[in-house]
């Protein structure tokens, strides 16, 4: 059961989000011990492979160049560098690694290439791999796929009505576009919001709402509270209780019995006890290590004694379906045969030169021409 049939309407929808607290984690907590195990919660680990200088609006981003922020703008990792990031994961105990990229959308550049190399190489550790790139077409989405990409991660944040409040550069409309390109390729879905921005209750359950008129909704849905950075414009938004995360996670689970339901940004400002309603009511991941992508997370070992006194453990990888086999990327290979093809040009150009008494420029690599 992908969606449940016994909420349609939006006026349903509301009162479920507000019925008495408890009795809505009890609905919650059947619907997940129907369809999940409830002592199984997956580990991710979150990675900013490309940070800051982003040319988008998002309202909540501390990554976007027209901010004033602390964060401080580097470009895209190595591939080697990624790959020791996603063994410490592991080691961990992460099952899933998402790296995102401060982009606007992808482009068919270098930058893509090294993503799609760090794709095949973190599924050859044998993780599940999330990526969270911005906008993609069709193509960018089946070489992802290719390579052994498992998930990818474009948010609607919100209901299509609050969504111009925070964001301007880019339309509700893109976001659903991006997210049917995964959907095209095979790739699986995550997808889902941020509370806290100032939306009212309607606004989440419009979020909600827009999963539910999908054909086939997200496999898995985050819920974010915001994370209020200064020099952001919503850096003056008051902190949500955490009961607000509570009835966000519990709906989205009553009405996405199969998702798997995130408890993602803001848990620094939840205790343990609010972290416990919230599994109880059917998150079944969290992002694991002390950085989100940006901003703080709570530690490894802080994570690992809640799971010793809840009695959770994490979640083995590929329990939600199999792993990928990385294929060879067509366009990378051919840069690489066009390379050897230069290399190999220039090394007889040398030899001749050599042969006809020329003293041969010193040159290590095509690159440094
Ligand atoms: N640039 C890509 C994009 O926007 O799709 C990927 C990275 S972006 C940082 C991924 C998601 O992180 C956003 O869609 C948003 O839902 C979430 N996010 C960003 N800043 C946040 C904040 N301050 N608090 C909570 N969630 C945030
Ligand atoms: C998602 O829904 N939340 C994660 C992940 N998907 C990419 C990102 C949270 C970012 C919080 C702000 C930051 O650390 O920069
Ligand atoms: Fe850029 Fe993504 Fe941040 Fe928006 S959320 S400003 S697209 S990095």
């Amino acid at each position: 059961m992908k969606v449940n049939p016994a909420y349609q309407t939006k006026q349903q929808l509301l009162d479920l989000y507000n019925k008495p607290l408890l009795e809505l984690v009890f609905e919650a907590a059947t619907i997940h011990r129907q369809f999940h195990d409830p002592r199984e919660v997956q580990m991710s680990s979150l990675l900013s492979i490309k940070t800051g200088g982003c040319s988008e609006d998002c309202g909540y981003c501390p990554q976007a160049a027209r901010y004033n922020t602390d964060v401080e703008a580097h470009k895209l990792m190595t591939v080697e560098s990624v790959i020791e990031q996603a063994k410490n994961a592991k080691a961990n105990g992460s099952s899933r690694l998402c790296m995102g990229a401060a982009w606007r959308e992808v482009r068919d550049n270098k930058d893509f290439d090294n993503v799609v190399e760090m794709v095949q190489e973190v599924n050859n550790l044998g993780m599940e791999v999330c990526c969270t790139l911005g906008m993609m077409n069709e193509n960018q989405a089946l070489r992802l796929k290719n390579a052994g990409l498992f998930a990818y991660n474009h948010n609607l944040d919100s209901s299509p009505e609050f969504y111009g409040d925070v964001i301007s550069t880019r339309e509700y409309e893109d976001r659903l576009n991006t997210i049917e390109n995964a959907r095209k390729a095979g790739i699986s879905v995550c997808s889902g919001g941020i509370i806290g921005m100032g939306e009212a209750v309607e606004d989440r359950i419009g979020l909600l709402m827009s999963y539910m008129k999908m054909e086939t909704p997200p496999e898995s849905i985050p819920i974010n509270a915001l994370v209020a950075v200064e020099g952001t414009p919503l850096e003056d938004q008051k902190p949500i209780e955490q009961w607000e995360m509570i009835r966000m996670v519990a709906t989205t689970r009553i009405l996405f019995p199969e998702a798997i339901v995130r408890l993602s940004a803001g848990r620094t400002k939840m205790n343990m006890e609010g972290q416990a309603l919230c599994f109880m009511a059917g998150a079944g991941s969290i992002f694991a290590g002390d950085k989100l992508l940006t901003t703080p997370n709570p530690e490894f070992n802080e994570d690992k004694e809640m799971f010793d006194i809840l009695g959770l453990v994490p979640k083995e990888p590929f329990k939600d379906g199999v792993q990928p086999v990385s294929m060879p990327d067509a366009q990378i290979e051919a840069r690489k045969r066009k390379e050897e093809e230069r290399e190999a040009e220039l090394k007889l150009a040398r030899e001749n030169a050599i042969q006809e008494g020329f003293e041969p420029r010193k040159v290590t690599s095509v690159e440094s021409l």
